[in-house]
């Protein structure tokens, strides 16, 4: 359901066939927790990063996935050297194909969950446990990091103000409360990135906060802790006339394209019900092959079970390249996304006297 467009699909395939072949084992059969991280011109950056991030987190272990793509520096190399997995793309797209490139390969890695970080230094790897923490326990699907509750370096108006201005307009549109809509360091459980549309190639975090409250999955924030950049630049530059009115651009059109797809999920009768309604054997035939080939975009909740179902890493108990058993910190089986979740998102849009009962 990531659904990269074919050009992107075709990198996204080659650079996941480099990654097994350079990284084996090791990255077929990760631990539980695998740490994402997007990483561009970051030499100098990257590898303190890296070197400063748990080795376990809430008692599980972690592998580290760097996906660099098109640096013409040495980010690649020092990645490796501090014993990251490394995928290293030909081409630039931006932050967001790098996620969710690493997103696949974290799924295909066997990984149970995913934490995300950025590769500038910005984030503290220790607030990793406070976001993982209501992940493990059930208590959410995934769980993002906030500066407005936790604390931040800059004293930048315009940017605070941004913030806001992007956390009030995605509360409002989704009804669920978000303080901090750009925060890099989240927790998830792996196969949630699995079952949301990210198309976005570079300012993703929202396109991916909005997804997965439409998809109906439980978002919960923690506070968290922003630091400055020390080492390097920003990739996306300070002029807030270019980030802000892009980062707004995927607010709307995400709420968007997730309204319509929660509006025509609602609209259509389930395969079950087509089959109760039907009352003929070639009926039945109709709607259970009509089903099947269905556009993917619409996320019924049966398709989202399956989505789910089909994402959802099997705990295989095999060895781990450390000669550990797989079964040993295997986390408790995780639950599906909440039900009527698609339900609950239209009817947000819906005005008040027009809500259902
Ligand atoms: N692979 C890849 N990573 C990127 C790209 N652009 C940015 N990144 C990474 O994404 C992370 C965030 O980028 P930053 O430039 O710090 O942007 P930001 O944190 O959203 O915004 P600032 O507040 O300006 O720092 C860093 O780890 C970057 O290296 C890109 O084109 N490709
Ligand atoms: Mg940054």
């Amino acid at each position: 359901m990531t659904s990269p467009e074919p050009g992107d699909r075709s990198i996204d395939d080659a650079a996941a066939s480099a990654f097994a072949a350079e990284n084996g084992d090791r990255g077929r059969q990760l631990p539980p927790v695998a740490i994402v991280i997007a990483a561009y011109n970051e030499e100098g950056s990257i590898g303190p990063v890296i070197d400063a991030l748990p080795a376990t987190v809430c008692g599980l272990a972690t592998a580290t996935i760097v996906v660099v793509d098109g640096s013409v520096d040495r980010t690649a190399a020092e990645a490796r050297e501090q014993g990251a997995l490394v995928c290293d793309v030909p081409v630039n797209r931006g932050q967001g194909a790098a996620l969710r490139l690493g997103y696949r390969l974290a799924r295909e890695g066997g990984a149970h969950y995913i934490v995300t970080t950025d590769a500038d230094g910005q984030y503290d790897p220790a607030d990793a446990e406070r976001l993982l923490a209501p992940v493990l326990a059930g208590d959410a699907d995934f769980v993002t990091g906030s500066r407005k509750l936790g604390s931040e370096e800059t004293k930048d108006p315009v940017r605070r103000l941004g913030v806001r201005v992007f956390a009030t307009t995605i509360s409002l549109l989704t009804g669920q409360r978000i303080s901090d809509p750009s925060f890099g360091m989240r927790a998830m459980r792996a196969e949630v990135t699995g079952a949301v549309q990210l198309q976005q190639p570079q300012y993703q975090a929202a396109e991916l906060l909005i997804g997965v409250i439409a998809r109906g999955f439980r978002v919960a924030e923690r506070p968290a802790t922003i630091r400055r950049r020390r080492v390097g630049q920003s990739k996306k530059g300070h002029n807030l006339f270019v980030y802000g009115p892009r980062f707004a651009g995927v607010v709307i059109g995400t709420w968007w394209r997730e309204r319509h797809l929660a509006a025509d999920a609602s609209r259509k009768p389930s395969p079950a019900d087509r089959l109760l309604n039907a009352g003929s054997a070639d009926a039945s035939r109709a709607a259970l092959s009509e089903d099947t080939s269905a556009d993917a975009s619409a996320p019924t909740s049966r398709r989202r079970e399956r989505e789910a179902e089909d994402a959802a890493p099997t705990p295989t108990g095999s060895a781990r390249p450390d000669g550990s058993a797989a079964a040993e910190d295997s986390p408790p089986a995780a639950p599906t996304p909440t039900d009527g979740g698609v339900e609950r998102f239209v009817e947000s849009f819906e005005p008040r006297s027009a809500k259902r009962t």
